[in-house]
């Protein structure tokens, strides 16, 4: 495609403006005049070859254009005849650069702003800008419209007519059309009228669509209050500010090619999700918030880079209130549609816009999101991820998992409340969970190797933390190997309790005999498991059964801090009461002395204490040890007895996932 800009016309209604260059190198900010902008647009618009007709002042002019270094190939047609002649016998010059060529066709003293360019260069027509949305000017062109099309385009005519400005994008049939028109003219020495002129002859086979700019800036300058006016309306234009948000690590051709496009609609400003939102709404990010940051800093036509805390965009945009919210067409559905519609919200209050672009699917990022996300799942880059976590929210939710299924929920249930998407962290395998699952009874009684074969399906279709429920940990000579084994896995924690002989499931209490170890013995388990990992990032978490064996809290604090100087990770501290009472009397009490070390809760009894009551309280994961065994279940006792009662299946239908929803519960590949 090319552009011909037209700039051979005399501008004398611009007075002195115009007593040394052409029109067209009038300025109309401090960095830039009519042409080198409307220059600048085209190049960013990917046009490379402008034809330019000159007249006066043509090597002022041209000398202008060279130094502006911008990657177009420019040649200058000059019109001898420019004083006495109009821009119809300047094309005709030009002629021979224009046949069969797709045109952008614009008049040199013409000011829009790129929305323009980019409505009529998206046009599969040819067509040329009109406006409704401005009053029909008295000595300006005027497009003629009837049926859709332009019939005629002229400065007399008003009715059903729409302001019009000169600017065409024509595809190569109608340019020839219009070329053979004029050389009509020009053969008949009409050289002093409009090119429209012979453009209206033959309106009839020449298609041209009128393409509605509405109120956006698109006007010519013809004298010093046009001037005037323009300079306003562009400087305002120009100060408009566009806000997006990226989350992502890895900058692709189609995130370049949609803030190439939204830099056009003013300053651009770019907000980064910060680590935890990235996190807890898409994967765990590749390269931290500052990385990132510096990223979106190093490209080109980015003024400021800023945080977006939470995938709700009201923080930044209650505060810097944007023109201009830009984002791909794909958050139309999906989760990100309640984020979409805040937006739209929020906007409103100020006159702002949402402006979607069509998103474009790369298939070679895709590729690398996927291979980022099954490295996420490789052991070594799983198995720190805890830790991350730890630093980066000091806050963490797991969820039960016992089996492949299990783990693809704990891992892909999310749910937007208050402007931020909610999943878990992290992934628990219970004892508990993990026997019933296999109809045993949580008493160490299913091996290590069957509990890691439970570990592995996890394991395999997932890629969220583990921390694995290890009971007592088993004879110290063999918790080693277990240590070993797990971390080799990619699982991130083990958690093991102070408890020794047949062990019971806690939840029973003192119901049942339960011996709890001695501190020295258990210390002793911990140094061991300690000096056994090969890796730092593997944790110990030693789980203390004083309160759940009616120990006393003295005895529960006690053994907190001789755990942690005997090198674990972490604590946890368990209870079986419905109030979270001695739950928040312990964390108050080791919070007294120990402020950095993870304390880990299971609220299985005390349900109703919410995640952000124990936070407060100093908490640092809370794990939900067992509802997807305790709702699937009932669920399925519930089937079988339905099944069994009606003779037939029909009646637990309502009751069933859709086959559609385990087929896209399950991904293809991971
Ligand atoms: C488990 O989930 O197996 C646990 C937690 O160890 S509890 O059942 O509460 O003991
Ligand atoms: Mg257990």
């Amino acid at each position: 495609m090319k552009a011909l800009i037209l700039n051979s016309g005399l501008g004398r209604r611009m007075g002195v403006l115009t007593s040394e260059h052409p029109k067209c190198m009038t300025e109309i900010s401090s960095v830039e005049t009519i042409v080198s902008r409307q220059l600048r647009l085209l190049a960013d618009f990917g046009i490379r070859e402008v034809v330019m007709t000159t007249g006066s002042f043509h090597q002022v002019l041209e000398e202008y254009c060279s130094g502006l270094s911008l990657p177009l190939q420019i040649t200058y047609v000059h019109n001898p005849r420019f004083a006495e002649t109009n821009y119809i016998y300047s094309i005709f010059c030009a002629r021979e650069l224009l046949r069969g060529e797709e045109l952008v066709l614009l008049h040199g003293d013409l000011v829009f702003e790129s929305r323009v360019l980019e409505q009529l260069l998206g046009c599969p027509e040819s067509c040329m800008a009109v406006s409704s949305a401005v009053p029909l000017p008295e000595k300006d062109f005027k497009a003629v419209i009837a049926d859709g099309r332009i019939q005629a385009v002229d400065i007399h005519r008003f009715d059903s007519a729409l302001a019009a400005q000169p600017l065409y994008h024509l595809y190569p049939e109608q340019t020839d059309l219009w070329l053979e028109s004029i050389e009509r003219y020009v053969a008949r020495g009409e050289t002093s009228c409009y090119a429209e002129n012979a453009l209206n002859d033959i309106t009839d086979r020449c298609r041209i669509l009128p393409a509605d700019v509405g109120s956006l800036l698109c006007a010519e300058i013809d004298n010093p209050e046009d001037l005037a006016r323009v300079t306003e309306a562009l400087r305002q234009v120009e100060n408009r500010r566009v806000y997006m948000c990226f989350s992502t690590d890895m900058v692709h051709a189609g995130h370049i090619a949609i803030i190439r496009r939204a830099r056009r609609l003013g300053k651009l400003m770019i907000g980064v999700l910060s680590d935890e939102a990235v996190a807890s709404y898409r994967r765990f990010p590749l390269l931290c918030f500052e990385d990132r940051k510096a990223m979106f800093e190093s490209l080109a036509g980015v003024e400021q880079v800023v945080e977006q805390k939470t995938l709700s965009y009201r923080e930044n945009l209650e505060k810097y209130r944007p023109d201009f919210v830009v984002h791909g067409d794909d958050w139309r559905t999906g989760f990100q549609q309640p984020v979409r519609e805040e937006v739209q919200r929020l906007l409103a209050q100020w006159g702002g816009q949402l402006v979607e672009y069509p998103y474009t699917e790369d298939s070679r990022f895709q590729a690398l999101e996927r291979r980022a996300r099954s490295e996420l799942s490789l052991p070594d880059l799983r198995r720190g991820r805890l830790r991350k976590l730890l630093e980066m929210k000091h806050f963490v939710t797991a969820l039960e998992a016992h089996s492949g299924i299990t783990g693809l929920i704990v891992e892909k249930t999310q749910v937007y409340q208050d402007g931020k998407t909610r999943q878990f962290d992290a992934m628990w395998i219970s004892s508990l969970c993990d026997s019933t699952a296999k109809g045993k009874p949580d008493i160490e009684l299913v091996d290590m190797t069957s509990r890691f074969r439970t570990v592995d399906d996890i394991l395999e279709v997932t890629t969220k933390p583990i921390i694995f429920d290890g009971d007592t940990g088993g004879l110290t000579e063999h918790f080693v190997y277990t240590v070993r084994s797990l971390e080799r896995m990619g699982v991130s924690m083990i958690i093991i309790e102070d408890k020794t002989g047949l062990k019971k499931n806690s939840l029973f209490g003192t119901q049942v005999p339960q011996t709890q170890d001695t501190v020295a013995h258990f210390c002793e388990k911990i140094r061991a498991g300690k000096a056994a990992q090969k890796s730092r990032d593997f944790m110990i978490c030693a789980r203390i059964e004083s309160l759940i064996l009616e120990a006393g809290m003295e005895d529960a604090l006690l053994r907190a801090r001789a755990y942690v100087a005997a090198g674990a990770d972490a604590i946890m501290i368990h209870s079986r009461r419905k109030e979270p009472d001695e739950i928040l009397a312990f964390l108050k009490a080791f919070r007294e002395t120990d402020a950095a070390t993870p304390v880990v809760l299971v609220p299985s009894s005390y349900s109703s204490v919410t995640e952000e009551t124990l936070r407060d309280a100093g908490a640092n994961i809370v794990i939900y040890a067992n509802q997807l065994t305790r709702t699937g279940f009932p669920a399925m006792q519930r089937a079988a007895r339905s099944i069994l009662e009606h003779h037939r299946a029909q009646e637990c239908d309502a009751e069933c996932m859709s086959i559609q929803e385990i087929i896209t519960l399950i991904p293809e590949d991971l």
